[in-house]
């Protein structure tokens, strides 16, 4: 049969539209393979690797030998590199606490919502990633000056909306020289787990989560900006389809809570015992914008939380609140404010693919 007779079902996908209801068997297929923290793990400072959320577009490569791993530096630099992860490995080495959030965090609670993976308000986690600066590297190479963005990709391939691509992503030049970035092989003091991109990572702090590309193995020194699909036909704030839209940078501010007492087990509604109760939680911001405030209302009564310690300019900050509980039902949630004055906003904010959702999450609790 003539390859022009074949449907190919990728490069020909059925439209997708917004929807509201019940999810999808595709959105509970890519649920099961990407998962998010468990909110109890809100506890932790740092996250468990293994309960880091997840959120892999296609599938995890099998890289079977880190040894013969090298990161191409080229495009527009002087000194054209390939690293092995050794040499990444001698160069300055720096740690850096960093929370990353999923862009599409909170999707599933948009309305229509977008057809993608349905997260609800789990996309979240903090680790301490290891890694060398990226600017360093850059120097190393030499950048010309024509240079306006670098390019980074992985080597994770498929399709999306009919385009088959390789996963990358670029930054401006001088966000990729800010000695924050860095090229990461280790994460809380171990080397990256496969799904978490072994053996190298970018991570950009202060972004959203595309930002840090997995399976890093080549980057480009572009004088025009990336084309690539994950740059220009995604990540992007749009109110409709003919909306040019405004690409997605860093995370907005937003809070989460410890969910308190026990849950049920099917509907996960939470009940507590009457009596002195602390509730706890995180709160964070994008572009190293530190937390100024975290209130809890408790059926419409506000009251201001106490910020635990502050743990780096790109890690959440704990916070927590005593609630001397009365029996009853009610609605729980928290709200922070970052020191440039964003807010949180009480009701979910649209978005075409559902993105930026950082409106407060409203628990339900019964306390006996
Ligand atoms: N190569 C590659 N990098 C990637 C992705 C991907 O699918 N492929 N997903 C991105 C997205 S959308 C997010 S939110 C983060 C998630 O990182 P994590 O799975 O380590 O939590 O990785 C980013 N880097
Ligand atoms: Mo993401």
């Amino acid at each position: 049969m003539a390859n022009s007779l074949i449907n190919n079902p990728f490069t020909n996908p059925t439209p997708r539209d917004h929807l509201e209801g019940p999810f999808l068997r595709e959105e509970v297929v890519l649920a099961n393979r990407n998962h998010g923290i468990l909110l109890e793990a809100l506890r932790h400072d740092v996250t468990p690797a293994g309960l880091h959320y997840l959120l892999n577009h296609f599938d995890v490569p099998y890289v079977e030998d880190a040894a013969t791993w090298r990161l191409e530096i080229g495009g527009r630099v002087r000194k054209p590199l390939a690293l092995s992860v050794a040499q990444l490995k001698s160069l300055p080495q720096r740690t850096l606490r960093v929370t990353l959030e999923c862009a599409g965090n909170g999707r599933g609670n948009v309305s229509p919502r977008w057809p993608s993976m349905p997260w609800m308000a789990e996309a979240v986690g903090t680790s301490e990633w290891t890694g060398t600066p990226l600017k360093g590297v850059l120097e190393a190479a030499g950048v010309e000056s024509d240079a306006v963005e670098v390019s980074f990709t992985g080597i994770d391939r498929g399709f999306d909306r009919g385009h088959e691509h390789t996963f990358g992503r670029s930054l401006e030049t001088a966000v990729a020289m800010s000695g924050d970035v860095l090229l990461v092989y280790g994460m809380n003091g171990q080397p990256l787990l496969p799904q978490h991109g072994f053996p190298l990572r970018l991570i950009v702090p202060g972004w959203y989560g595309m930002a840090s590309v997995k399976w890093l193995s080549r980057i480009e020194v572009l004088d025009k900006p990336f084309e690539g699909f994950q740059q220009v036909q995604t990540y992007k704030f749009k109110t409709n389809a003919d909306d040019a839209g405004i690409p997605i940078t860093t995370m907005r501010v937003k809070s989460l809570m410890v969910p308190p007492g026990v849950p049920d087990w099917y509907t996960q509604q939470r009940l507590i015992d009457r009596g002195v109760t602390r509730l706890r939680g995180r709160a964070w911001s994008g572009k190293g914008t530190a937390i100024a405030q975290v209130e809890v209302s408790i059926n419409g009564q506000w009251q201001t939380a106490t910020l635990d310690e502050a743990k780096g300019p790109f890690a959440w900050r704990g916070w927590h609140i005593d609630w001397d509980a009365k029996p009853g039902q009610y609605v729980v949630f928290c709200r922070a404010t970052d020191v440039e004055g964003a807010m949180q906003p009480l009701e979910v904010p649209f978005d075409r693919g559902g993105f930026g959702n950082n409106a407060v999450q409203k628990i339900q609790v019964t306390v006996r």
